[in-house]
């Protein structure tokens, strides 16, 4: 893509607006130079801007506005068939050596990287608005929270920010320019107006890069290059691409950043937090919901406090929540938060006559009235075809939620008591529902050799199943092995670190129907959790762990026998063999970074799977 030649004169920086920050003018000032923008708009997150924003987004068709009664505020946008996802094959970690990259990374060299994003950014923005965006990812003015300015020409965007995250108005970019350092990146839908051109509803180019520097950081610098899509987690810089920077800075700060949800949860001993570690559309959001309260569904920062406990607090205030097969049975309160209003609905079915949105999952029955499916085509049941796309999207900030938890805005966050690691995978008598591990050590394994099948949330194959580290295979900027190794290095210091769980809710039973109720029986785990540490329940002790025992979990109410929850809940020996062949792949690939405790568990794990196949 080429720039278009216009000889238009360009904007200046808007110096009073950006307050006293010399580093935030300098990046506003290359910004400007490099990508031409018509003019620029600093942010504020107020009502009034948001106002703004919508009405510029109507009247570009790029967002209709439902139905008032049934979804108030609420807009419904519908993207380019080619911007749907996350796009790994194009996101790149620039690193200086090739070696720091590791399996999971897409890697290019800096200087490469930085001229062939430059060469793509070059006039992206002729003819638009730029928009700068200064948003505090955690409680702001917490000194563990870190601020994050974006450059978009994208409005929606900015709409989602102010759903999302916490966007500093102008007296915190004044106060920026006292306290100083932030993180920044560029974004552009990366399709310039020619003089006297329209826009199109969702602009974005056929041609998508992603490129991040994490080992560069000199103030006003960017440090995340985004050219070519509006899609969430390629677009919205602070969520999944500031997660790769931030997850990057985080081992050299002693502290962890990743992809987890927070909850709490009341039971027999009161208010217990969680985190859970899941790859994107493995239903994390809807596990995040079904405690007491919330606090996160998708990033936390998490670290050792002074009691020698784990602390963490959640880096967003919104949900950018999967639609399809969300419902008032398997998400009650999100529906809640959903008919609460002010959501940004994207991708989903759209129906014209009452101005309301529908997805697969969300009733038994099709509308009867007339639908369009997500890319705006007429839509009827049994066409072959979805209404709402896989991926499709809500955004909805917590301030709707009824139950956040009171301390949700503490700069300190909340002491955690247990992590849970949980993928999507559904071979009958596979990963079971639950496992205690032992030890840290063998907790830490189970976080490095997660695995899950890929889901709609990525370009890829479907249903085919990768390990996926911590729920962190997309969002690694450092090699897997060493990140294992800080894993096990900041839990192995903690004093008092927290317990470690596997968790799976997708088995299915020999007939292929999922073989767990799921969703808000997901509940009875915690409960059983809840209770293990409390040291109230009873377990088997099997190679991989503890695994619950029949009659010393709460199945009250649920149609499920003892042979079928032993099959649920036992590791069976063959299926763990197989497993252990694919985790000794997975660690060839990884090499010589992954810890020497790891190859020493899985050999360890090897030979007891071995001798209880044997015992079968
Ligand atoms: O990556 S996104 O933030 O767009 C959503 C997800 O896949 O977790
Ligand atoms: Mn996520």
């Amino acid at each position: 893509m080429t720039a278009i030649e216009t000889k238009h004169a360009l904007p200046s920086v808007p110096v009073d607006e950006l307050g006293p920050n010399e580093a935030l003018h300098r990046l506003v000032d290359d910004a400007i130079r490099l990508l031409r923008p018509k003019d620029v708009v600093v942010c504020d997150g107020t009502a009034a801007e948001r106002n703004r924003l919508e009405s510029l987004l109507v009247a570009n068709g790029t967002v209709v506005r439902l139905n008032q009664k049934l979804w108030p505020n609420s807009l419904l946008a519908r993207s380019d068939p080619s911007d749907v996802a996350r796009l790994e094959q194009v996101t790149y970690v620039c690193l200086p050596d090739k070696q720091d990259a590791g399996p999971s990374i897409k890697h290019k060299y800096p200087e490469e990287g930085h001229r062939e994003i430059t060469a793509l950014m070059t006039g992206a923005m002729e003819g638009r608005t730029m928009y700068v965006a200064a948003v505090s990812m955690g409680p702001c003015g917490g000194k563990r929270s870190r601020v994050f300015v974006q450059i978009t020409d994208f409005p929606l965007i900015i709409l989602m920010k102010h759903l999302m995250t916490r966007v500093l108005g102008r007296d915190a970019l004044i106060e920026l320019g006292k306290y100083g350092r932030f993180e920044c990146g560029l974004q552009t839908v990366g399709m310039p107006i020619a003089a006297g051109g329209t826009d199109v509803p969702w602009p974005c180019n056929s041609t998508k890069m992603i490129c991040h520097f994490p080992k560069e950081r000199r103030p006003g610098v960017p440090r995340v290059l985004s050219f070519g899509s509006g899609y969430g987690g390629n677009a919205l810089l602070p969520k999944k691409c500031d997660l790769r920077l931030a997850m990057s800075d985080a081992r050299e700060e002693g502290n962890l950043v990743e992809h987890m949800a927070l909850m709490g949860r009341d039971g027999e001993n009161g208010r217990r937090y969680f985190l859970a570690a899941k790859p994107s559309a493995c239903g994390k959001t809807n596990f995040a919901m079904i405690g007491t309260s919330f606090l996160g569904d998708d990033l936390v920062r998490a670290y050792e406090g002074t009691d020698g406990r784990l602390w963490a607090f959640a880096l967003e205030k919104g949900i950018f929540g999967v639609a399809p097969g969300t419902n008032d049975e398997t998400n009650p309160e999100v529906m809640s938060m959903l008919r609460k209003g002010d959501v940004i609905f994207i991708n989903v079915a759209y129906l014209p006559e009452s101005g309301s949105v529908w997805w697969e999952g969300m009733t038994n029955a099709p509308p009867a009235e007339r639908v369009r499916d997500w890319q705006g085509q007429e839509w009827t049941p049994g066409c072959g075809r979805k209404a709402a796309h896989a991926n499709s999207r809500f955004t909805v900030s917590i301030r709707n939620c009824s139950k956040l938890d009171p301390r949700w805005d503490d700069p300190d966050g909340v002491p955690v008591d247990a992590i849970l690691f949980g993928g999507r995978r559904t071979e009958h008598g596979g990963v079971p529902l639950v496992v205690e591990y032992g030890n840290t050590t063998a907790g830490v394994y189970g976080g490095a050799t997660l695995s899950s099948e890929q889901t709609a949330a990525a370009d890829g194959k479907l249903g085919v199943s990768r390990i996926d580290p911590f729920a962190m295979y997309p969002f690694y900027a450092y090699h897997v092995g060493d990140h294992c190794a800080h894993w096990l290095k900041v839990f192995s210091q903690m004093a008092h670190p927290p317990r470690f769980y596997s968790v799976n809710w997708f088995q299915k039973d020999g007939a292929g129907n999922f073989a767990w109720p799921g969703f808000v029986d997901n509940d009875r785990v915690l409960d059983w959790i809840d209770r293990r540490i409390a040291g109230q329940a009873k377990a088997l002790r099997t190679p991989l762990g503890y695994s619950p025992l029949f009659d010393d979990f709460d199945l009250s109410g649920l149609n499920i026998d003892r042979a079928t929850f032993e099959t649920l809940t036992q590791p069976r020996p063959q299926f763990w063999l197989g497993e252990l062949d694919r985790q000794a792949v997975w660690f060839a690939e990884v090499g010589e970074r992954l810890p020497a405790v790891l190859a020493e568990r899985h050999a360890e794990l090897c030979q007891l799977f071995e001798e209880a196949a044997r015992a079968v």
